[in-house]
């Protein structure tokens, strides 16, 4: 168990075990069906204090959701640093080799609503809360490393373009509308994320399978005092996957939950979720080497360029015990940093310091949210901070004011030397303006740098969820994004489009000309791993219980998680099975078995396994199931489709490579 898992279990209160029903003053209750009434068939009488608490308290249950990342799902874990950092930051958690500090992680979508579904196309967070010795730094990330705009203050106007439409709620959790295709394509700085949006990036088939990003440049700051310019990263250890855009809408309806069911199951079955932390480094004498600006939060650092050092892993092993208490409450703030980190000038980051507390106060309804046990830090905090709504503390002493004499000066600020934090001595120096510095202007050329590193694959599901966003969108709407920002990245791509979605393609412009790529940012090229990957096997009851339990056994020796389907739950032999048609789809799983025996496959099989291969999926069948190829529309000699009795192995390595591309 985690430090911090440790230090919940104080507010912990087990309700697994048989207690009498009190009232919240701890009254016994003897009757909790009937409201106390004038009469078997009278009013009720507002004497009944116990119906009255029951129903005020649930008359208050919610509180306000999430401005933005409304969706979200949290887990505990644990970073362990690999080697001391104390070249970089004299952050202690970094600095002692094999330091383990417990974490909390809120994955989130950004645009939906708290019940929105789990596969939108948007950008997903990814929030840590290190409770670290010093105190708690939140590491508040994205899947994707940069944004939309370069300075704070488009950020209530972009969230207002994204969300559903203003006069009609429309539409829940999607991009694919006027307003959000309006102002990206009027504010052309959020070219380069757009494409990071339009991407497969946007669909990740799991949250342990996509990057995080700090998005911002940071400072390190070592014992010194010496600060170098540093991105963070978290790279999974399952590497980075997707579904396909035509998936991800079916999986949406099957199973609104399927990221974090995903997740919560495979930490209930042991498989963690794992990251490794990577950091790029830049010295402070580096501030102008690159051809942009590194407080342009509009642009990554190519790894080719920068190399992303591996410092560190995080293990996300444990599931909360109440989502409410934990993942509800839990609030984070990139201005939570502990000595050794600290921020530079990226407006935007600028602009996040003043937003994140602010939005808890209305959010966790006053200043004390950080006294929540998911939120209070492990380490001990004394200041001289009292009252306000929800003050769960009791506060011994007269003194409640620094400098004091009446109480020796108690609590008393350390010095630098001794813990106490210190802002960075940037020199800063400048007229009071509202402008952006000329080094923010290049717009376009990292859009088509992330557009050149892609795999064709990749670059046609671009292609395509433009063409279905845009499709959505009125026609003058289409037209503007088509010459105000696609034109401006790609030419092929704009004529694509443009062809797609009926509208004339604008003359040329001199376009981007930015031949450079980026390998890192291909999804491709990441790792491949069989852990965790499902298979849906489909079952014949004329198969033989043997055939099924060797099956099995085969498959989860390699790390796979089968779930066993047929029409019925069918019970074969002492084996039952898991679903029925009824209750999964092909959609939800990364490959699909038959071991069918001789009997022709019923419809809803049929339907599974055409789907699946529409989807680029495994699919494998025994070889007494060759007969099944008779109602499908491709044979068994296509590409990804397997005899497992012949070629296990094969089967094996096209699960792990996730989808057969050149299907
Ligand atoms: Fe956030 N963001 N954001 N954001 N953000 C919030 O804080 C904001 C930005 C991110 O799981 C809010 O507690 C502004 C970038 C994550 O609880 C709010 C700007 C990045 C989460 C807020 C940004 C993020 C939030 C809403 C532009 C990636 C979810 C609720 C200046 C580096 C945290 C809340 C969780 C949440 C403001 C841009 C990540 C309103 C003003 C860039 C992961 O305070």
């Amino acid at each position: 168990m985690s430090k911090k898992k440790d230090d919940l279990q104080k507010d912990t209160i087990d309700n697994t075990k048989k207690a009498p029903l009190t009232t919240n003053q701890g009254l016994p209750v003897s009757e909790d069906e009937f409201s106390l009434k004038n009469g078997e068939r009278g009013p009720t009488l507002m004497e009944d204090f116990h119906f009255r608490e029951k129903m005020t308290h649930f008359d208050h249950e919610r509180i306000p959701e999430r401005v933005v990342h409304a969706r979200g799902f949290g887990v505990h874990g644990e970073f362990e640093v690999y080697d001391s950092l104390e070249k970089y930051t004299k952050a202690k958690f970094l600095t002692e080799p094999g330091k383990k500090t417990p974490v909390f992680v809120r994955f989130s979508t950004v645009a939906g609503s708290r019940g929105s579904m789990d596969i939108p196309r948007d950008v997903r967070g990814f929030a840590t809360k290190f409770y670290t010795d010093e105190g708690n730094y939140d590491l508040v990330a994205n899947n994707m490393p940069v944004f939309f705009m370069q300075d704070a203050i488009k950020f209530p106007d972009f969230v207002h373009a994204v969300k559903p439409e203003p006069h009609n709620e429309m539409p829940q959790a999607a991009s694919a509308h006027n307003t959000f295709w309006d102002w990206v394509s009027v504010n052309t700085e959020s070219a380069h994320m757009v494409m990071w949006l339009m991407s497969d990036r946007a669909l990740p088939r799991s949250f342990s399978m996509m990057e995080g990003f700090g998005v911002h440049t940071f400072r390190l700051v070592n014992a010194e005092g010496k600060s170098h310019f540093v991105k963070f990263h978290w790279k999974p250890k399952d590497g980075m996957h997707q579904v396909m855009w035509d998936e991800a809408q079916m999986i949406n309806g099957k199973n609104i939950d399927f990221n974090r069911q995903t997740l919560w199951e495979n930490i209930e079955k042991g498989n963690p979720a794992v990251f490794e932390l990577g950091i790029q480094v830049i010295d402070e004498e580096d501030e102008f080497n690159m051809d942009f600006d590194i407080l342009d939060p509009t642009k990554l650092w190519p790894e080719e360029d920068v190399p992303v050092q591996i410092v560190g892993k995080m293990t996300l092993n444990q599931n909360v015990d109440n989502f409410f208490a934990e993942t509800e409450q839990v609030a984070f703030h990139p201005g939570s940093v502990v000595p050794g980190i600290d921020f530079t000038n990226d407006p935007l980051l600028q602009g996040r310091l003043f937003s994140y507390t602010d939005t808890q106060l209305i959010r966790l309804g006053g200043p004390n949210f950080h006294q929540l046990p998911i939120n209070r830090p492990i380490c001990p905090f004394t200041n001289n901070q009292r009252d306000g709504y929800n003050q769960m503390s009791i506060h011994k002493g007269q003194t409640a004011h620094h400098k004091n004499y009446m109480n020796d000066n108690q609590p008393e600020p350390l010095s630098t030397e001794e813990g106490g934090y210190e802002h960075y001595h940037e020199k800063v120096e400048g007229r009071k303006i509202q402008a952006r510095s000329d080094s923010f202007k290049d717009h376009f050329s990292q859009a088509k740098l992330f557009l050149n590193s892609l795999s064709k694959p990749e670059r046609q599901h671009l292609y395509d969820a433009l063409s279905f966003e845009l499709g959505k969108c009125d026609v003058e709407i289409r037209k503007l994004a088509i010459s105000e920002l696609l034109n401006k990245i790609d030419r092929d791509m704009t004529e694509y489009v443009a062809g797609r979605v009926g509208v004339e393609a604008p003359p040329e412009v001199e376009e981007s000309t930015y031949e450079k790529s980026s390998p890192a940012l291909s999804m491709m090229n990441t790792n491949y791993s069989l852990d965790t990957r499902t298979v849906g096997v489909i079952v014949m009851p004329d198969v033989a219980e043997e055939t099924l339990t060797e099956a099995k056994s085969k498959l989860e020796d390699k790390g796979l998680q089968p779930t066993f389907i047929s029409d019925n739950i069918y019970q074969i032999g002492s084996m039952t099975l898991d679903a029925t048609f009824d209750t999964v789809h092909s959609v939800l799983f990364d490959s699909m078995i038959v071991i069918s025996g001789r009997q022709p496959l019923p419809a809803p099989a049929i339907e599974n396994l055409e789907i699946a291969y529409k989807h680029k999926k495994a699919i494998g069948f025994g070889t007494d199931s060759a007969s099944i190829f008779d109602s499908l529309s491709f044979s068994e000699d296509a590409k990804g489709v397997t005899d497992i009795e012949k070629d296990f192995d094969g089967y094996l390595d096209d699960v792990k490579h996730h989808r057969i591309w050149d299907r």
